[in-house]
């Protein structure tokens, strides 16, 4: 009989129990979808190619379950939320189940990490042996993100793709997109062309730029889509807009546009209200980021040192109406909370907790804590790429904080959840993203997912030790922590 110390799943579901005997799944199994919407289907189809891709079994799909199937069915389990799930793996087969296709998603990522790593693809006769247990799971928090900073260094459709594939192997469903600041502009807006042919071309240290056509973006937001991933756009106002005022000179007040900037300075930039042009710009760029975005609009916010506070609090209130005006949720960092908000804004806590707390009551949060989420500081002494204005952020500071315990009087209703933002003034090549997110988003992935009196960084270690090895043999690049060494085998 299986133990549940063999069984490594990461995030920790809320509910495992150990059933007797084993369940094998035949490599002739087939997976079974009783639901008529086309999410559920969606969901087996990943699922098939994904037991392809990690055990080069491929499984078949049917309309009716026979003893040994895989079945996918669409019901209430006995967990809370839309992303519940259910799964059952007995000797007569398994079974998941869940209210919606995003429950049967999550359901399939636990499934896939219960399949050996190593079962082998020509071993033509064997079953596959996975443990027999019930599991019954739900989030903590809704928003489980990760954040890339696109302006500072450009990361292009194929990085942000496979960024995505890998954030839902652990279930983290938000990718925020960090998309305009002092350096570059990085979304194409139809009626403004230089602001990408222009403002698109520069990047921080002097590297070159780059940004999302139309097309590109789209193609972002359905391969997210398709991995149950929320993509929210930032478009940094009114502060961090050298890129806005370089492209397009009649942002100006006088006219005349500054130059370029690749240096990593923040705070002196600004659109400018009394500018009769910019309420139009700003207009046009929300509407064209609204029409081919999801349900919300970052609109930043953050260290508007060069605007004038009484600009600032006409920023927000005019921000907001226009992101209403389109239907969406508005984003912003905390400096944006001492100011009326519609009910249902999010706010980013990021540095000051007091800022974050003068938020109207209707506003809830996204925690983004420096000291635990920062994933531009350093892991350890050892990390030659990270900052350390924050701390040295090593995977059990990224694991040991309680999103609840860190606004006084705030309860986890209050908190949409939790996010880990990349800032990457220094962070150049695709490879050193990788290097600076994992392991730490790991930890990130359970802070969101795992009930607090569920987690412990002892409970975690072995675990994480574990999953960051199998990401290494994924090919993604994990920092060789001390915490992973420690703990038994790491990544090779
Ligand atoms: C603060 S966090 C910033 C960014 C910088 C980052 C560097 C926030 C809302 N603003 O503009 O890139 O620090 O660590």
């Amino acid at each position: 009989m299986t133990s549940t110390s063999t069984i490594s799943l990461l995030p920790q579901p809320r509910q495992v129990e150990v059933l007797p005997g084993a369940c094998s799944v035949r490599r002739d199994a087939r997976v079974v979808v009783h639901a008529a919407e086309p999410g559920p289907g969606a969901v087996a189809e990943h699922f098939v190619a994904d037991v392809q891709a990690r055990a080069g079994v491929h499984l078949r799909r049917a309309a009716e379950a026979r003893p040994g199937d895989i079945e996918l069915r669409v019901g209430a389990v006995p967990a809370f939320g839309d992303e519940a799930y259910e799964l059952l793996a007995e000797t007569r087969g398994v079974r998941l189940t869940a209210p919606t296709a995003h429950g049967l998603w999550n359901a399939t990522r636990t499934l896939l990490q219960l399949f050996p790593e190593s079962a082998d693809p020509h071993d033509h006769g064997a079953p596959i042996a996975l443990p027999a247990l019930r599991i019954v799971d739900a989030p903590r928090f809704e928003w489980r993100g990760v954040m890339l900073d696109v302006a500072r260094h450009f990361f292009g459709v194929d990085h942000v793709t496979r960024l995505i594939e890998v954030i839902a192997s652990m279930k983290l469903n938000r990718l925020h997109l960090h998309l305009t600041d002092d350096q570059g502009w990085r979304l194409e807006i139809p009626a403004h062309p230089d602001l990408t042919a222009i403002g698109g071309a520069s990047a921080s240290a002097g590297d070159p730029g780059g940004w999302f056509t139309i097309d590109d973006w789209r193609e972002i937001n359905r391969h997210a889509a398709r991995h149950h991933v929320t993509v929210v756009p930032e478009i940094d106002l009114p502060g961090h807009t050298n890129a806005a005022l370089h492209a397009l000179p009649w942002l100006n007040p006088g006219g005349v546009a500054p130059p370029a900037y690749t240096g990593s300075e923040v705070g002196f930039s600004t659109l400018h209200l009394d500018v009769p042009e910019t309420r139009g710009f700003v207009e046009d760029v929300i509407a064209a980021v609204a029409e081919v975005s999801g349900p919300y609009l970052h609109i930043g916010g953050d260290e508007a040192a060069a605007t004038d506070p009484a600009d600032y609090a006409a920023w927000v209130d005019f921000l907001h109406r226009t992101v209403a005006r389109h239907g969406r949720t508005m984003v912003g960092w905390e400096e944006i909370a001492p100011h009326p908000l519609p009910p249902g804004t999010l706010v980013q806590h990021w540095l000051r907790p007091e800022t974050a707390l003068a938020a109207p009551p209707g506003a809830r949060f996204v925690m983004s804590p420096s000291r635990h989420t920062y994933l531009d500081m350093r892991h350890d002494p050892t990390d030659p790429h990270g900052r350390r204005w924050a701390g040295d952020i090593d995977v059990d500071t990224a694991y040991e904080w309680d999103p609840a315990g860190l606004l006084p009087d705030v309860d986890d209703d209050r908190i949409a959840g939790v996010e880990a933002p990349l800032w990457t003034e220094r962070v150049r090549t695709f490879e050193q993203v990788q290097q600076r997110y994992f392991p730490r988003l790991l930890a990130l992935a359970e802070v969101g997912w795992t009930p607090q009196r569920l987690r412990s960084f002892a409970g975690f270690a072995p675990r994480l030790a574990d999953h960051a090895g199998r990401l290494a043999r994924r090919g993604v690049t994990v920092h060789p922590s001390p915490r992973l060494q420690a703990e038994g085998p790491g990544p090779a």
